[in-house]
């Protein structure tokens, strides 16, 4: 099976490809990244000689149309995915999300090629703390930030080119991931490589939002399960129980570490900070009979730990840059 993966040398998209040169030798799988500041080559160096990379945009659409003409299935994961950068600067979330999600659909409309699109729990704006409530594939859009908004808007491109035009599409909206090859501008690896070069960790606000963190190997395999039994048109949330509130991850991390709990600060909180994201994956669970595998927050949290140590080569030279443009818009309270 011929295989495009778009964004795989991004966080979840790197590790997706991982996993399926690992676990399905017979897929050819070929990349395409256009290599953004979120990007890195060297995070599919582990699988160079087993897949084609091709540097590129998804919203160059002759480039798309080649790549796609070649393909039994794209699954799509390229986004610009930060919520502080959308804050600071939409277009490229418009671009990118928006015309990079229609250029790919119109090729896979064309060749009739099977589609997964990658998808946030964002979409469904956030709701509120200790409630039972939770985010179901019926729950209605209501997205608060440019990148959010922007990937709902690409949500609903799929949908009606499923409906309209009959393209063979799924959709998944995960919660957030950890893991290993996360960029340090996120939270976790944030806070982890704070702690590894002697710099507290930073809280937005009070640190009692929540979400729902996932695996980034469980949101993958998922993904593949999506693909292989999910049925076409249909939307599936993805999420692993894993609800935690930003203040208990931040002292986790420091416990971890080997450091005092208490030694982080507390700083600017991000306008229109969506207060607490949490899936019900009971479709995905029950009709498709997926599970995850990481099932202890602590225990995934330590592995991810070690993989920063190990790994300062892969994000020392993106963490002065992240560090420098937090610095412009963030300030330590009281
Ligand atoms: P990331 O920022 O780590 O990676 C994005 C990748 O896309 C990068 O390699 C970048 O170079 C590439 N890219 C950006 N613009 C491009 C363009 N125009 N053309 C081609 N490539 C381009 O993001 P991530 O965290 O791995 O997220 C991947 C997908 O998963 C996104 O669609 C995101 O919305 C979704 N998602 C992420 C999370 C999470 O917790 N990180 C949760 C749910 C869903
Ligand atoms: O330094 C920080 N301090 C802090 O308290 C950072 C970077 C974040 N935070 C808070 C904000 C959020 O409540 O931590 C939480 C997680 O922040 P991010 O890692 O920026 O993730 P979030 O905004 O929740 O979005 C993520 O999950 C859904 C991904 O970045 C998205 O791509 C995905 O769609």
């Amino acid at each position: 099976m011929r295989l495009l993966v778009t964004g795989g040398a991004g966080f979840i998209g790197a590790n997706f490809v991982h996993q399926t040169v690992a676990e399905r030798p017979d897929t050819q799988v070929t990349v395409l990244d256009k290599l953004t500041y979120a990007g890195n080559r060297a995070s599919l160096d582990p699988v160079a000689d087993k897949i084609t990379f091709v540097q590129g945009d998804v919203a160059d659409a002759e480039l798309v149309d080649r790549l796609v003409a070649d393909t039994d299935l794209v699954v799509h994961f390229a986004a610009e995915s930060h919520n502080d950068n959308s804050l600071a600067n939409p277009a490229p979330f418009v671009q990118t999300n928006l015309v990079g999600t229609f250029t790919l659909l119109e090729a896979v409309r064309k060749y009739d090629v099977r589609y997964h699109h990658i998808s946030t729990d964002e979409v469904y704006g956030d709701l509120p703390l200790n409630d039972p409530i939770k985010f179901t594939e019926t729950t209605a859009y209501n997205p608060s930030s440019p990148y959010s908004s922007t990937k709902a808007g690409s949500d609903l491109l799929v949908r009606a080119w499923v409906r309209s035009f009959g393209v063979r599409a799924t959709i998944s909206n995960c919660s957030n991931n950890y893991g290993p090859y996360q960029h340090v501008e996120k939270f976790i690896p944030r806070q982890i490589t704070n702690v590894l070069t002697g710099v507290r960790p930073k809280l937005y606000g009070t640190g009692t939002n929540v979400r729902d963190w996932i695996h980034v190997d469980d949101h993958n395999s998922a993904v593949w399960t999506i693909i292989e039994h999910g049925r076409l048109g249909e939307t599936y949330l993805i999420g692993a129980d894993g609800e935690t509130d930003n203040r208990t991850v931040v002292e986790t991390v420091l416990e971890l570490c080997g450091k005092d709990r208490d030694e982080f600060d507390f700083v600017t909180d991000r306008p229109g900070h969506d207060l607490r994201y949490a899936i019900d994956a009971t479709r995905l669970r029950t009709e498709l009979g997926w599970a995850p595998r990481y099932r202890d927050f602590r225990e995934g949290l330590a592995a991810t730990i070690d993989w920063y140590r190990a790994h300062e080569q892969w994000w020392t030279p993106q963490k002065r840059a992240t560090e420098a443009a937090y610095r412009r818009v963030e300030r330590v309270l009281g």
